[in-house]
């Protein structure tokens, strides 16, 4: 009777819950371009939009669908374009309107869309907008920035810090006030609670759409609901109701994909921007599985070593949490963190064994898979030894600030090393010509050595390749449902080298199975896991059956195709 009553319960309950609608981005795999580092075709030494369309075919070929274009706006490029002048038109290093509208439409004739980078929490200095904004506190435009009166002594009005050092508000002199910015001095926050922004914002959105793009990806998103007087940055009270109100006036009508950036997110927040009846997102990108790698004190500038069960609870926590409702975005790297490669492989002993690995151990996951360029070919840190090659605003301006709190030089040029952002930033290695064949002429921030020996060329060409691995990923969410859909569970969490997931969807199981050390490891499998079945994919010889005990290698990684009765 009880378990009668519970079944009911549970029926109603399952009901209520309508199926996950299937959505085309569902199957996707994205590709993040980052525009000044891609490929230069006119030889200035700095990447630019007919370079990435002259390389379209090799990112057909890869397979993926949609690419992610860090900002290509008009930009006085203080932060590499974000920090937008002009949010209707394109910086000039990196072409023109048409230019832009030719890669929409060759990428078009290829199945490919392009999602553009929307930064909207705050624009340049050199915006018209704040150009208005600060001539004086009568000016129509005051109110599209944050404002305030000076605190006591005409210190700012309060402790807000810039995520690139130093307090988060400057004095403007003619007005005697302060504005707000979250990032750099030249990136002044724009006022969300003005109404006429956010108008002009949605209007700047569908102005893209019209233009034929794929989607969004929305820079610190989390932040755009702030309440600086009470130093809240992330999750505003206004949140939610903003990126509903942007649902409904932009993109709600139309077939796209947004990915908001959120470093703030939990599971919780997750599905409050994702969940099926939100209409907010897409998804969102999280950023547990990094942050939780940084000290408590200095931050990503000297990180933890590298603790798999710690990573393996992250993932798994957010893999049940939207198993349900909402979904996952899937990224080890981006332009903002280390090469994947170097930070969760071996880059020096096992570089094409890891590099697969982390590739099948992220692309088997629910969710949509993120490429950051140059992933694909095994790229890696860009193992700079002096402050002077590098270019990023952060690490200049936390060089300086982080030397001044008492870190050794040493220390700092370390932990850049390892989390610096110009280590994604490096050009990307083409070919063995001079500058691995990104530009004719030195590129604004140093090529990678190791371009003669790690290159795309080389990759098309081996069948045993980095590349031709993450091809055959890409092609498998195609073809496996129980990629895309299949419920996940993971095994072995307490196990310090090797990573055991399921994907289960009706009678399909897929068994993923990876080794994170450069170690052999003797594994004791669970009678659940025990299978015969079909090798989808491996870095060594194919696996086809799994037993009680089973020896896997340094970095080995397969995954089986097994029933479940
Ligand atoms: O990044 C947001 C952000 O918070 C990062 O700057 C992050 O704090 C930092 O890399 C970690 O130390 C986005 C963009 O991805 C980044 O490139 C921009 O610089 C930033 O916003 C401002 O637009
Ligand atoms: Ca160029």
């Amino acid at each position: 009777m009880v378990s009668g009553i519970h079944d009911q319960l549970t029926e109603v309950i399952l009901q209520a819950l309508p199926p996950l609608e299937r959505k085309w981005w569902h199957t996707a795999t994205i590709y993040q371009v980052y525009p000044r580092s891609f490929c230069d075709l006119n030889g200035d030494g700095i990447g630019d939009i007919p370079g990435i369309t002259s390389k379209l075919d090799y990112l057909k070929a890869l397979g993926i669908d949609v690419i992610w274009l860090s900002p290509i706006y008009k930009s006085p490029m203080d932060d590499n374009g974000y920090d937008i002048s002009d949010y209707r038109d394109i910086a000039p290093e990196f072409g023109t309107l048409a230019d832009f509208d030719r890669l929409v439409a060759e990428a078009r004739l290829r199945g490919i869309g392009i999602l553009l980078d929307l930064v909207v929490n705050h624009t340049s200095d050199e915006h018209p907008w704040f150009q208005e904004s600060r001539k004086g506190k009568d000016n129509p435009f005051r109110d599209f920035y944050i404002w305030r009166e000076p605190g006591a002594g005409s210190a700012p009005p309060n402790g807000l810090k810039s995520a690139f050092g130093g307090p988060a508000w400057t004095l403007d002199e003619p007005s005697g006030e302060y504005y707000l910015h979250l990032f750099s001095r030249r990136q002044p926050d724009l006022n969300w609670e003005n109404p006429i922004v956010r108008r002009e914002i949605y209007d700047m959105m569908n102005w893209w759409m019209e233009r034929g793009i794929a989607g969004f990806r929305m820079d610190v998103i989390d932040y755009i609901g702030k309440q600086p007087d009470s130093s809240l940055v992330t999750d505003g009270p206004h949140l939610h109701d903003y990126l509903q109100e942007m649902h409904r006036e932009t993109f709600g009508s139309r077939n796209i994909l947004t990915v908001g950036e959120a470093w703030s997110a939990t599971p919780g927040s997750a599905l409050l921007y994702s969940g099926r009846d939100r209409h907010e997102l897409s998804m969102v990108f999280q950023f547990e599985h990094v942050t939780q790698a940084w000290d408590e004190t200095w931050g990503k500038w000297r990180p933890k070593p590298f603790d798999l069960v710690g990573l393996k609870s992250v993932l798994s926590k957010w893999q049940y949490a939207l198993a349900d409702d909402g979904w996952n975005s899937l990224f080890w790297g981006n332009h903002d963190l280390p090469r994947a490669l170097s930070r969760y492989g071996d880059a020096t002993g096992y570089p094409v064994e890891s590099a697969k690995m982390l590739a099948t151990v992220l692309h088997l996951l629910k969710g949509t898979p993120f490429i950051y360029q140059g992933e694909e070919i095994g790229m890696t840190n860009a193992a700079f030894t002096a402050i002077d090659q590098y270019r990023d605003i952060e690490t200049l301006n936390m060089h300086r600030l982080h030397i001044e709190a008492g870190l050794s030089p040493e220390d700092f040029i370390k932990g850049a090393n390892e989390n610096g952002r110009d280590n994604a930033r490096t050009p990307m290695q083409w070919n063995t010509l001079a500058y691995g064949g990104f530009s004719t002429v030195p590129p604004w921030i140093e090529v990678n050595p190791n371009y003669s020996t790690i290159n795309a060329e080389a990759e098309v060409a081996d069948e045993r390749s980095i590349w031709n691995h993450y091809r055959r990923l890409i092609a498998l969410r195609k073809s496996h449902e129980v990629i895309v859909y299949g419920e996940f569970q993971s095994w072995l969490d307490q196990h310090p080298d090797v990573f055991v997931y399921t994907r289960t969807l009706d009678r399909e199981r897929l068994v993923v199975v990876a080794n994170f050390s450069s170690r052999d490891v003797a594994l004791h499998l669970p009678g659940e896991l025990h299978c015969v079945g079909e090798c989808l994919i491996s870095n060594y010889e194919p696996v086809t059956s799994l037993g009680e005990s089973i020896s896997i290698r340094p970095y080995e990684a397969f995954a089986v195709l097994t029933r479940v009765e």
